[in-house]
Order: C-alpha cells, then sequence, then structure tokens
C-alpha cells in the first residue's frame, strides 16, 4: 500500500457538499483505505478572478491501485459530480481531484505529473496537506513546514467560523 495525498477542490454548486461527497466517494475505492480528511478551507480562486471562491481540502489514501487505475477512479468521481471539461483550462468546476504525491514516486507522462506541479505554491494545497501531514518530506526532500512557512496566506480561511493563523 502506498500513501497518497489528493487535493480537492470546488467551487460551483454547493462546494462544501462536493468535498464532503468526494471524501465519501474516495472511501469508497476499491483496494483503497481513506486515511485522513483536512478541514475544509475557504480560497480565493487562483487565476481568473471572475470566478466564486474555491472550497479546498486534501486527503490521505493508502492504496494498492496503480497511479494510472487511481487516475481513472478519481476522474469517475469528478464526472459523477457533475464536472463538465471547459476549453478554458482555469474556469470555475464542481470538482477537481488532484493526484499531488504518489509515494515518493515521480510521474511525467500526458496523462498525469506527480508531484503535482503547483503545489509548492498554492496556499489552498499546502495548508491543508501540513494540517494532516505537518512531518511530510517532498521527493524533492523539502520539508512541507519550510515551504508552508514561506507561502503566502492569500485569504486562505479554515472553514470553521476561526481564521486561519
Ligand atoms: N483556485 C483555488 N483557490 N482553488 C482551486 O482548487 C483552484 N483550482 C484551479 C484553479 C482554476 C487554478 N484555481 C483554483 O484549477
Amino acid at each position: 500500500m502506498i500513501d497518497v495525498y489528493i487535493g480537492l477542490g470546488s467551487n460551483l454548486t454547493l462546494p462544501e457538499k462536493q468535498i464532503q461527497a468526494a471524501y465519501a466517494s474516495l472511501a469508497r475505492l476499491p483496494d483503497t483505505v481513506l486515511i485522513k480528511c483536512s478541514s475544509l478551507y475557504k480560497s480565493q480562486p487562483m487565476g481568473p478572478q471572475d470566478q466564486p471562491d474555491y472550497v479546498n481540502a486534501v486527503a490521505l489514501i493508502e492504496t494498492a491501485l496503480s497511479p494510472e487505475s487511481l487516475l481513472q477512479h478519481t476522474q469517475l468521481i469528478e464526472n459523477q459530480q457533475g464536472r463538465i471539461r471547459k476549453a478554458s483550462r482555469w474556469g470555475p468546476r464542481t470538482l477537481d481531484l488532484d493526484m499531488l504525491l504518489f509515494g515518493l514516486q515521480r510521474i511525467d507522462n500526458e496523462h498525469l505529473t506527480v508531484p503535482h506541479s503547483g503545489m509548492k505554491q498554492r496556499e489552498f494545497v499546502l495548508y491543508p496537506l501540513f494540517e494532516i501531514a505537518p512531518d511530510l518530506i517532498l521527493p524533492c526532500g523539502e520539508k512541507l513546514a519550510n515551504l508552508v512557512m514561506t507561502c503566502p496566506i492569500n485569504g486562505l480561511q479554515k472553514m470553521t467560523n476561526s481564521v486561519l493563523i
């Protein structure tokens, strides 16, 4: 079994419910155990600003699936939750499931880039990831804690009414 971190994001059609439903779907994947779920975080859209705020979260699963098989499953979950792939890459979406880390593996093919190429700069990935894996070291050898320390919060808020500190 390999530890896999998945980033979740939604900014359409009751985003909090989309994330909760996706957590439930991840828990039902074959040959997979859902180990940890971060809190939900409200984040400002990265990219085009004329779209609603996002809700983001990160899950840790343990899986015996291959990266390709897991990708097929996560795309099916996205599609089942009404994801419509549009020409504009950075538009709003009901659900985005990003494979952030697949153990310490590096994967680079036409379907999949792991570690996720943008994760080190994205507060809405790093902070929820840090919540569930504070001691994590990335495949490049960098400590997650150091990345979090230097990543601006950019208005990110834990959705418990309390401000993220
Ligand atoms: N912005 C935020 N805040 N959260 C996301 O999950 C997210 N996902 C995206 C783009 C459009 C890049 N912006 C985002 O795909």
